[in-house]
């Protein structure tokens, strides 16, 4: 009776393996180095169907790969319609999305029509809460440029995203929470992050945003990824409000009001040119003592928030 053992791993490459012997004069094993070369590559296939009016770009391209590889997919909507989350081998709302080759997969991307261009579809806006008033200001958020409903990235609540009068969104999107170098140990971010474009601020001008979250929400702080005007590189830094620069977040509860200026920290853009970019997330930071704040009237990050530093 013998016994090879069994080769591992899906990489070709050069394995070791051992033979084992056994009868009635005893147990003699063997085992070589190096032995066995494998030159057979593992792959699988990616199969990406689409449906509505859009296309989905895979990095790498290509849609068969190396078993292990990790393959980005973004959806790319046709003019006026709109990215409306992924079916099949995936699910969710990201965008982009990254899905790792362990098997063949087939994946579906949905786009439903964008009435009002801010880069989420009618569906998924009307779906959200308050019969689609996220902001409750009695008009659909799907006919208003300035608003935008849409699930976080993860799929398991909405959040509503209100510009002022007279500004457009654009590219709104739930991300996932970046994994760079230099994260925030202590935060926690349960809503992971989201993109957004507003168009229309006035070069140099100063606006604000008001990010509303499911009711309950329990965070204390607002984090981005990117540059700054003193460094270029992105980089993680906590960006609540500072009476110095007026920008940054002020925290009330479930409503996050959200200071920019054109060209400024927190415009990921760094340049004066009418548009704010931001990447950012909400989060918990379990390091900030005196309880989260609630409905305004004490708790530490409230108070930071509004007498600044
Ligand atoms: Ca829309
Ligand atoms: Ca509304
Ligand atoms: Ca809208
Ligand atoms: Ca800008």
């Amino acid at each position: 009776m013998y016994l090879l053992s069994e080769v591992q791993g899906s990489d070709p490459g050069t394995y070791t393996v051992s033979l084992e012997v056994s009868g009635p004069g005893g147990t003699d094993t063997e085992t070589k180095t190096n032995y066995i070369t494998v030159t057979t590559q593992i792959q699988y296939n990616l199969t990406v169907n689409t449906e509505g009016s859009g296309s989905v770009t895979l990095d790498p391209a290509g849609g068969t790969y190396n078993a292990g590889t990790e393959v980005e997919l973004t959806p790319v909507p046709d003019t006026g319609w709109a990215f409306n989350g992924w079916s099949g081998d995936l699910s969710g709302y990201s965008n982009p999305a990254t899905t790792i080759m362990d098997t063949d997969k087939t994946i579906t991307a949905t786009f439903d029509v964008d009435g009002d261009d801010d880069g989420i579809s009618d569906a998924e806006e009307n779906g959200g809460p308050n019969n689609g008033d996220g902001n409750s200001d009695t008009i659909q958020d799907s006919d208003q440029e300035y608003v935008a409903t849409f699930h976080t990235q993860d799929g398991t609540n909405y959040v509503t995203l209100e510009s002022a009068a007279g500004t457009t969104l654009a590219g709104c999107s739930a991300v996932s929470t970046p994994s760079a170098n230099g994260a925030p140990s202590d935060v926690t971010f349960s809503y992971d992050f989201f993109n957004f474009t507003i168009n229309g601020v006035g070069v140099g001008n100063g606006t604000a945003l008001i990010l509303y979250l499911p009711a309950g929400a329990n965070i204390n702080t607002y984090w981005k990824y990117g540059p700054t005007p003193t460094n270029a590189n992105p980089h993680w830094y906590e960006f609540m409000y500072e009476s110095s620069t007026q920008t940054g977040a002020e925290i009330n509860g479930n409503k996050i009001t959200l200071h920019f200026i054109d060209g400024q920290r927190g415009d990921d853009d760094i340049t004066a040119d009418g548009i704010i970019i931001d990447q950012g997330g909400p989060g918990t930071d379990s390091s900030i003592s005196g309880g989260l704040p609630d409905n305004g009237s004490g708790g530490g990050c409230f108070v930071r928030a509004a007498y600044g530093r």
